[in-house]
């Protein structure tokens, strides 16, 4: 008998004891992801959950997640899984901490949460995931990976992560199931959404996921979409007139790249990105809250558009 069988031999007596042990104290998986209170935290009578799902064992890739119950009746709620863009935004920072999320941290000396009376938890179990790995809490132990990471890497791990999330959480498999997310998202869902559905197809029962459909904020998905996208919205939502609109949409071809726009179409451009001077585009109805950016108004639509996104990741 070699070393490499004493050492075998003790894993498998330490993963027995350890399973045993579990067992033997009536602890799942699930109940050790339960979070109690954190600090600072107001008293809630929801369950929230927080740990990680391995994606990748070889690599030892490990995405953080942080999920939380209906306020009433979680049983008769959808599952909604929740993604910042970026890429390389943190669900927890954005989504849970700034958005729809139950809690907001507080700037105090001592670590305060605020209830956030916005948040989505009345309507669906809200599921926040850090990815790729990277980003937030989540994380690779091989540092090559970093370099590797991309649209398909996410999208292959984000999707184990759910198959993996499900298998610690059974009592949501027949929940219907929405991913939701905004900004770069508008890459992570749909590509996300479309690993669910070919798996669907053939996999097993244990793997299929109940999907029921898809919601992107000020999605990034391509230049000609968003374009299109955003003098449509600021149409629709009398943000430019009829007849600007009029312009706009027959002198300029989003077709072609931004910075080969034809002198006619900046001309029309630059009246609709003056109104978003006095205008938060980001928030219509609301004050101006972000800084002077009248000094980027001579440049082009596409780093304008860039510093909009910009904008919307530091705030969003
Ligand atoms: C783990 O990740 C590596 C690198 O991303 C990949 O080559 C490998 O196929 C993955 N393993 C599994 C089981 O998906
Ligand atoms: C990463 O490495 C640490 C330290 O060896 C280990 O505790 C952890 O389980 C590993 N993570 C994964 C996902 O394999
Ligand atoms: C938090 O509070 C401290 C002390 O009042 C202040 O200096 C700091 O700028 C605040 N940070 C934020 C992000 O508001
Ligand atoms: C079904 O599984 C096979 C083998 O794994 C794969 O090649 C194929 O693409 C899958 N079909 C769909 C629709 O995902
Ligand atoms: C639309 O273009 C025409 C022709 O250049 C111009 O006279 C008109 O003022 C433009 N309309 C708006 C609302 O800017
Ligand atoms: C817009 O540009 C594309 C690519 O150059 C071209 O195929 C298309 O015909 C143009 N559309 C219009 C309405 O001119
Ligand atoms: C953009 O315009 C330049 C200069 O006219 C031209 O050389 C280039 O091919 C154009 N690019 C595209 C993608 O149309
Ligand atoms: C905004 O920027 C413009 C141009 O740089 C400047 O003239 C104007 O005073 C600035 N406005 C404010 C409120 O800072
Ligand atoms: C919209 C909504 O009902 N939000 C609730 C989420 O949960 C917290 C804590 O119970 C409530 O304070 C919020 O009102």
């Amino acid at each position: 008998m070699g070393l490499g069988s004493i050492i075998n031999l003790n894993v498998v007596i330490l993963v027995l004891y350890v399973c045993w042990s579990k067992q033997a104290l009536g602890v799942t998986e699930q109940e050790e992801d339960r979070v109690y209170g954190l600090p600072g935290q107001p008293p809630v009578n929801f369950k929230q959950y927080a740990g990680y799902i391995n994606v990748n064992e070889t690599h030892g890739r490990a995405l953080f997640y942080w999920f939380f119950e209906s306020v009433d009746q979680p049983q008769t709620k959808p599952l909604l899984l929740w993604l910042n863009g970026g890429p390389g935004c943190s669900s927890i920072g954005y989504g849970e901490a700034e958005e729809l999320g139950p809690f907001f941290p507080q700037n105090s000396s001592q670590p305060k949460l605020k209830l956030n009376p916005y948040s989505w938890n009345k309507t669906a179990n809200l599921l926040f995931l850090e990815s790729p790995a990277g980003v937030g809490f989540s994380y690779t132990n091989t540092t090559s990976d970093i370099s590797e990471l991309g649209d398909t890497i996410t999208a292959k791990d984000s999707h184990t992560f759910l198959i993996n999330w499900f298998k610690r959480f059974p009592q949501f498999k027949s929940h219907d199931f929405y991913i939701a997310g905004e900004s770069y998202a508008g890459h992570y869902v749909p590509q996300l959404s479309e690993l669910i559905l070919d798996n669907n197809h053939n996999s097993s029962e244990e793997d299929y996921i109940n999907f029921k459909g898809i919601m992107i904020g000020n999605a990034l998905l391509d230049d000609e979409t968003d374009q299109k996208g955003m003098i449509e919205y600021a149409w629709d939502h009398a943000v430019i007139s009829d007849g600007l609109y009029h312009n706009i949409t027959t002198i300029c071809n989003f077709s072609h790249p931004i910075q080969n726009q034809t002198d006619e179409c900046n001309t029309e451009l630059n009246k609709y990105f003056d109104v978003y001077k006095i205008i938060d585009m980001y928030s219509l109805y609301a004050p101006m809250w972000f800084s002077n950016i009248s000094n980027v108004r001579s440049h082009s639509f596409s780093k304008l558009v860039l510093v909009s996104f910009i904008n919307l990741e530091l705030k969003n």
